[in-house]
C-alpha cells in the first residue's frame, strides 16, 4: 500500500560529530580495523602515523571531528575483527549495562558496551536497546561480554522524551497497543497517537481493550468496531475474568511483538495470563486519580511457551510522537487515504481548506469523527515539538 511520509530518513554518511577519542593503550590488530572503519580516512591516517587507536577503555585523550558515523537507523555499523564475537539478542537494558541471549545456544551474558558505540552515539539512552540484534566478545568464565557490534534495527517503539528519541523496544514486528477500559479510563486518543507510531515504523498494530470486565460492553464493542472497520484487529480482554486471552495468546504466537500502553492498563496481568511462567510483576492502580504506579521499570524481552517474544514495557506518563512531520500525519491515519485524493490542494491540511476530500469523508460518516478529532489534537499539540534535526525539520 502506498504510504506518504515514512520513507527513509536523510542523513547518515557525511554527518559531522564531534567526539572524545580515547587513548588506547593496547596494539591489537582489531582496534586498528575499527578506527579505519570508523572514522574518516583522513582521521585514521592520522591515528596511524601516531600509533594511536580507538578504544572503549583508557582516558579522553583528545577531541576530534568524525564523519559519517551513522547510517540509516541510527546505528553504529562497521566492520570490526569479529573473530570470537557471538550472535545475540539483547533481553534487557539497564544503565550501561544489558543482558544479551546468545542466538546460538540460549545462554545469557551480562554485557557492557564497547565506550566507542557509546562515544559516538547520538543519543546514549539509545546506544543499546532491548530487542536489538548485536555481535559482542564473550569475556571472562562468568558469561559475562562485551558488546561490539548493533546491527540495524527495524521495527522500532520509539517516542520523544524532551527532543529527544528514545527508543523502547527494537526488532519487533507488532506492537500490542494496550488501553483499559476503566482504571485509568479509556484514552481513544492515546491509542491513536501509537497507531501513528506503528504506521511511521511500520510496525503491525493490534488494538487491546483489557479490563472488559468493568464496563459495559456494548459500549467498548462501539469502540473496537472502529478500529476494526479501518482494518485494525481488536481485541477485548481481562486478565481478570479471561475474556480474549486466547485470541490475544494467538495473536502473539510466533510474533515478536511489543506490549505498550499506560501504566496500570494491565499490560503485564495480560501476559501473565497469556503464560503464566512468565510471573511479571504488577500492582493496583493508585488513588482516586486511578493512575498506574510503574511498576514494570524496563522493557524487557520475554519468550513465550508457545513460540515468540514479547517486551513488557513500561506505561509512559505521556507519549509524544518523535520524528513525524506534520504533513505526514494524514497519511498514518490510515482510512484517510483513500480520500486525501479529493483534496483540492495537495498539501491539504483537512482543517481549514473548502474542497477537502477527508472533511467530506467525515461529513458522510465514513470517517469517524472521533478519529478525525484524534488528527486535528494530534496536529495541534504535537506542532512545536516534532523535531528530527537530522530531518531538517523546524
Ligand atoms: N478489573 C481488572 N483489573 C485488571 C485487569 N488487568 C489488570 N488489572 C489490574 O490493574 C492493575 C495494574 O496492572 P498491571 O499489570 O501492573 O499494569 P501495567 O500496564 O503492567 O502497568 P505498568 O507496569 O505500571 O506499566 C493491577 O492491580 C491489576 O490487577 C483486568 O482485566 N480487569
Ligand atoms: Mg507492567
Ligand atoms: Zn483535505
Amino acid at each position: 500500500m502506498a504510504r506518504k511520509g515514512g520513507g527513509k530518513r536523510k542523513g547518515g554518511r557525511g554527518n559531522k560529530v564531534r567526539v572524545d577519542l580515547r587513548r588506547n593503550k593496547q596494539t591489537r590488530a582489531r582496534d586498528q580495523n575499527l578506527t579505519h572503519e570508523l572514522l574518516s580516512d583522513e582521521i585514521a591516517a592520522e591515528d596511524a602515523e601516531s600509533g594511536e587507536r580507538l578504544s572503549g577503555k583508557g582516558s579522553i585523550s583528545r577531541r576530534r571531528t568524525v564523519v559519517g558515523v551513522e547510517s540509516d537507523g541510527d546505528q553504529l555499523l562497521r566492520s570490526i575483527d569479529l573473530e570470537g564475537c557471538l550472535e545475540g539478542r539483547v533481553t534487557s537494558f539497564i544503565g550501561l549495562n544489558c543482558q544479551v541471549q546468545a542466538l546460538h545456544d540460549g545462554r545469557c551474558y551480562e554485557c557492557t558496551i564497547r565506550g566507542v558505540l557509546r562515544t559516538l552515539a547520538r543519543d546514549s539512552r539509545s546506544v543499546v536497546v532491548t530487542g536489538d540484534r548485536v555481535l559482542f566478545r564473550p569475556a571472562g568464565d562468568d558469561y559475562q561480554g562485551v558488546v561490539e557490534r548493533v546491527e540495524a534495527r527495524h521495527g522500532v517503539i520509539s517516542r520523544n522524551s524532551q527532543g529527544r528519541e528514545h527508543i523502547l523496544v527494537s526488532n519487533i514486528d507488532q506492537i500490542l497497543i494496550v488501553a483499559s477500559a476503566a482504571d485509568p479510563d479509556l484514552k481513544p486518543n492515546l491509542i491513536d497517537r501509537y497507531l501513528v507510531m506503528a504506521e511511521r515504523h511500520l510496525v503491525d498494530a493490534i488494538v487491546c481493550i483489557n479490563k472488559a470486565d468493568l464496563l459495559d460492553i456494548a459500549y467498548l464493542e462501539q469502540i473496537a468496531a472502529v478500529y476494526g472497520r479501518i482494518g485494525y484487529p481488536v481485541i477485548l480482554t481481562s486478565a481478570v475474568d479471561g475474556r480474549g486471552i486466547d485470541q490475544l495468546r494467538g495473536y502473539l504466537q510466533d510474533r515478536q511483538t511489543a506490549v505498550s500502553g499506560q501504566s496500570g492498563v494491565g499490560k503485564s496481568s495480560l501476559l501473565n495470563v497469556v503464560d503464566s511462567k512468565l510471573n511479571l510483576d504488577t500492582s493496583d492502580v493508585s488513588g482516586s486519580n486511578a493512575k498506574g504506579r510503574h511498576t514494570t521499570r524496563r522493557a524487557r524481552l520475554l519468550p513465550l511457551k508457545n513460540g515468540g517474544w514479547v517486551a513488557d514495557t513500561p506505561g509512559i506518563r505521556q507519549f509524544e510522537l518523535w520524528d513525524v512531520t506534520l504533513e505526514e500525519v494524514d497519511g498514518y491515519f490510515i482510512e484517510f487515504r483513500p480520500f486525501i485524493a479529493y483534496c483540492r490542494f495537495p498539501n491539504c491540511s483537512h482543517t481549514h481548506e473548502e474542497t477537502c476530500g477527508v472533511k467530506d469523508a467525515v461529513a458522510a460518516d465514513l470517517i469517524d469523527l472521533r478519529r478525525y478529532d484524534s488528527y486535528l489534537r494530534i496536529r495541534e499539540e504535537n506542532i512545536f515539538v516534532w523535531k528530527n534535526p537530522a530531518r531538517g525539520q523546524t
